[in-house]
């Protein structure tokens, strides 16, 4: 172990905001909000605040998913929201999510407006609405709700443990990034064998357990996230590749990920969405022109 310390903690912690990290800007120990700002709201029932990280992009895919199925109550506005600026501590996003973080939903179609926060109540809070990407079955059902609730809960592992210490921190730990690439390896090895035995996440139907689960661990095996693909070893999670391809080739995953996306080309940055013909004309290849 390379990680020699001469640390050792106070009797009582301290906030120091200039600790290195890439996020140390924006991190507080404290909740609520910094700054009075209204959210901007337009005219669709569903109004989303968002940024296209994994978290953001299963809910931008959820509803392209549901805008091809012909549900037209799933039209929406979606906003940006620049989290590396602290936007989401505005006043107005705090209203609808008191935890700062994105995405956050709006929905309007309801007496008083709905708001709904955590990614996976958003998804299983659309399922329920449309009735749709969620089975009937009630064994898939409940595979696809524990399939649902694993990804929250292991995905801060592989975001927060492994991609926070592999490309984030300040330095290479070697401690922290053994363990959570171990725990990132296993997780994947969990997913390869339970894709061996089924075509999607609980079973026979395309979900939002696969919604969800794709938007992170499909991404870290196509090489997008923290550029571990090499390390992680991904290609050898053969089952866990073949269904992510899949899913990545479904035109509805490409518009998802295209929205509140402020990286990559430009024809894939589609900064804001209102309707659906701003994937053609208003990406931001076409506005910088
Ligand atoms: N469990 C939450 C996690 C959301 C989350 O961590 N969002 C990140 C971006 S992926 C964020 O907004 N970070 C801003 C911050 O921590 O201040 C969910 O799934 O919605």
């Amino acid at each position: 172990m390379s990680d020699k310390t001469d640390y050792q903690p106070p009797t009582v912690w301290k906030w120091d905001a200039e600790n290195g990290g890439a996020f140390a800007k924006i991190n507080r120990p404290t909740a609520g909000a910094t700054h009075e700002k209204v959210l901007p709201v337009g005219d669709n029932p569903l109004q989303l605040y968002s940024l296209a990280t994994p978290n953001g992009v299963k809910v931008t895919i959820m509803l392209e998913e549901l805008l091809a199925l012909g549900h037209s109550g799933a039209e929406y506005d979606a906003w940006l929201c620049r989290i590396r600026d602290g936007e989401q501590f505005s006043s107005g996003f705090v209203e609808i999510n008191p935890n700062s973080k994105i995405p956050a939903l709006l929905d309007r179609s309801v007496q008083g407006g709905q708001r709904v926060f955590e990614s996976g109540a958003i998804l299983l809070y659309l399922a329920e609405k449309f009735g749709a990407f969620i089975p009937e079955d009630p064994i898939e059902k409940t595979e696809c709700m524990s399939w649902l609730f694993w990804q929250m809960a292991s995905a801060p592992y592989l975001g927060g443990g492994f991609g926070h210490f592999y490309a984030y921190a300040p330095a290479k730990f070697e401690y922290p990034i053994n363990r959570f690439a171990m725990e990132t390896k296993r997780q994947l090895d969990l997913l390869d064998q339970r894709l061996s035995k089924n075509e999607f996440i609980s079973g026979s139907e395309y979900t939002i357990a696969d919604m969800a689960i794709w938007s992170w661990y499909g991404q870290l095996a196509l090489g997008r996230l923290y550029n571990a693909a090499e390390f992680l070893d991904v290609g050898s999670y053969i089952h866990l590749m073949d269904w992510t391809k899949k899913i990545d080739a479904r035109k509805t995953v490409e518009r998802g990920r295209m929205v509140n996306r402020v990286n990559g080309e430009l024809s894939s940055q589609l900064h804001e969405r209102h309707q659906s013909s701003d994937f053609d004309l208003r990406t931001e290849d076409k506005l910088s022109k």
